[in-house]
């Protein structure tokens, strides 16, 4: 297997197809956006990621990645494209294949037997098994007939933005195929640059361990989440609560934070949810409580601003988390953005971005941390990024302060 073909470079796609190319691996990378193939085949980046750039800069030079609006035949193909949901009108939330499907069918033709698709996304079970018909499909309907031979395999990503690369390097694998065939070539394939072992299972299996993981993260910030509101109630400081709680040599509780933001931890857990309703009961309530998290901040900002004359609200920090430029399904924006619509001037600080996102343009005001500190009266932290880790109470005194990440020193 000396070519790949990886579709979709995103934030999973573009550092897979770079490290195989510096692996010696042929590597074409397939986006359906113009502008991101042309960013790329220049040796830049259109996302950001530590060393990213180092990375894809060396693979490009290298002649080994190049990328393409348009796939070509090779050797292996890898699906890295996005898995949203769609909200259903009843409120359940259907995971939304489109892009997978998408990917799959533009395969066909040019699979030929002895080919390998691997399946990265994150995707509901039985994805994989799906892949395999679209693709059979679509080779039917090109009157390529049945193509035999052709392995499937999901080999799930789990690598944290942040530490992206680090990760993908270091990380134990999951290698599901539909046959231990799929399994086993996979398996050698990610052994090229991953240095952690890789286990082996079925397509199912690896598709649910994926999900799981995020899951498991869920429901772990869920209760964090809830003690914080239940604490809110009982006027007990929950910061100190879970530090103590921790201490017990069996107990880890995570942070609370203004919810659950990016675009895997908030999603997964609904691709369990709606593959089986009756028995995923405590992954849904989690999803409910991290969802309403922003609400509860918005609520308490506007408690705190109540009395004070035109008051002037600083948001601190709009990214989904700490020491990252992303804004996607990011908490932060969402609760910026209420609190502007409700009729508050609002002060933003992101020092990872230049711009507001589309949502908060015209509505709020970018500004940098000092200015922002001497306007509010309002402070909320909403990101426990480092460039606001020596604020102190002292520091704020005489301002009401909202601590979504319990990281203002006293
Ligand atoms: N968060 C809290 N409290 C905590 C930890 C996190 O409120 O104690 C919040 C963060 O602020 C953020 C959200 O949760 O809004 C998610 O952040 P994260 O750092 O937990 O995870 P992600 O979304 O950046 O990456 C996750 C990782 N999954 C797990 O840790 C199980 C990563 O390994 C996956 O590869 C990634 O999802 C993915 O792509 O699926």
């Amino acid at each position: 297997m000396k070519s790949i073909s990886v579709l979709g470079l995103g934030y999973i796609g573009l550092p897979t197809a770079s490290i195989f190319a510096t692996k010696g691996y042929k590597v074409s990378g397939i986006d359906i956006s113009p502008s991101v193939v042309d960013t790329i085949n220049s040796g830049k980046i259109h996302i950001k990621e530590p060393d990213l750039d180092v990375l894809v800069r060396a693979a490009v030079q290298s002649g080994n990645l190049k990328a393409s609006l348009q796939l070509t035949p090779s050797d292996v193909f890898i699906i890295a494209v996005p898995t949203p949901f769609d909200v259903q009108a009843d409120g359940s939330r259907k995971p939304d294949l489109r892009f997978v499907e998408n990917a799959a069918r533009s395969i066909a033709p040019h699979i030929v037997a002895g080919n390998l698709v691997i399946l990265e996304s994150t995707s509901p079970v039985g994805t994989t098994e799906k892949v395999k018909q679209w693709i059979e499909e679509e080779c039917l309907k090109l009157k390529r007939g049945q193509i035999n031979g052709v392995l499937y395999a999901h080999c799930p990503e789990r690598i944290l933005p942040g530490q992206m690369l680090k990760e993908l390097v270091s990380n134990d694998r999951i290698a599901g195929g539909l046959t231990p065939e799929a399994s086993e070539i996979s398996k050698k394939l990610y052994e090229s640059f991953c240095t952690a072992q890789i286990f082996i299972t079925d397509a199912r299996t690896a598709e649910m361990a994926k999900l799981t993981e995020n899951a498991f993260r869920d429901v772990n910030i869920a209760f964090a989440n809830e003690l914080s509101l239940i604490c809110d109630r009982l006027k007990i400081n929950v910061w100190e609560l879970i530090r103590l709680a921790n201490r017990h040599p069996r107990v880890k509780i995570l942070q609370p934070g203004p919810g659950v933001g990016g675009h895997c931890i908030a999603v997964d857990p609904w691709f369990i949810v709606d593959a089986a309703p009756k028995e995923a009961r405590l992954l849904r309530v989690a999803r409910e409580v991290n969802d309403s998290k922003p609400h509860h901040v918005v609520a308490q900002v506007k408690q705190a601003a109540l009395g004070i004359a035109q008051p002037v609200i600083a948001c601190l920090g709009l990214a989904f988390k700490a020491n990252v430029d992303d804004l996607r399904e990011s908490p932060s924006v969402e609760i910026t953005a209420e609190l502007a619509q409700s009729g508050l001037k609002v002060l933003a600080v992101e020092p990872h971005v230049e711009k507001l996102p589309s949502l908060l343009e015209g509505k709020v005001e970018l500004t940098d941390l000092a200015s922002a500190l001497k306007r509010a009266h309002v402070i909320v932290l909403l990101v426990d990024h480092q460039a606001f880790g020596s604020l102190t109470l002292t520091q704020l005194a005489g301002k009401k302060i909202i601590d979504t990440r319990g990281t203002i020193k006293s």
